[in-house]
């Protein structure tokens, strides 16, 4: 009789402890699982504050507007021709050389880099430029 009761001892005790291991296992899968998710949101988060922005400059009485603009790769730059000649966006680098006719618009994305100075060819004295973070 006593032995039997030793053995249900036995197997209480093991049944505790093998709770006890369970549980621990358990919560650090969930602990795991919390970062992970954690980890996952800020990486969403941080592509929105790279996401890319569009810009607009205006072309009106023979000037960008604004003429200076600071924007990040991959941003675009809408340029919008207001006058009633035609203008262009014209990169002195060469990167980009847009005409732009009146009342319509043309939009750059801005892949690198850089500073980009431009100008308009049939007007040379308008000019822009932008900085590409
Ligand atoms: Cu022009």
């Amino acid at each position: 009789m006593k032995k039997i009761i030793w053995i249900i001892s036995g197997l209480v005790l093991v049944g505790i402890i093998g709770f006890i291991v369970y549980e621990e296992a358990r919560t650090r899968e969930t602990d795991s699982a919390v970062q992970d998710n954690q980890i996952e949101q800020n990486k969403v988060m941080g592509q929105d504050q790279n996401a890319a922005e569009s810009m607009a400059v205006d072309i009106a009485n023979f000037k960008y507007n604004p003429s200076n603009l600071t924007v990040k790769v991959g941003d675009k730059i809408t340029f919008k021709n207001n006058d009633s000649v035609m203008h262009t966006v014209t990169a002195r680098n060469g990167d980009f050389d847009m005409p732009v006719n009146p009342g319509e618009a043309v939009t750059i994305v801005f892949e690198k880099t850089g500073t980009i100075d431009y100008y308009c060819k049939p007007h040379p004295s308008m000019t822009g430029k932008v900085v590409v973070n």
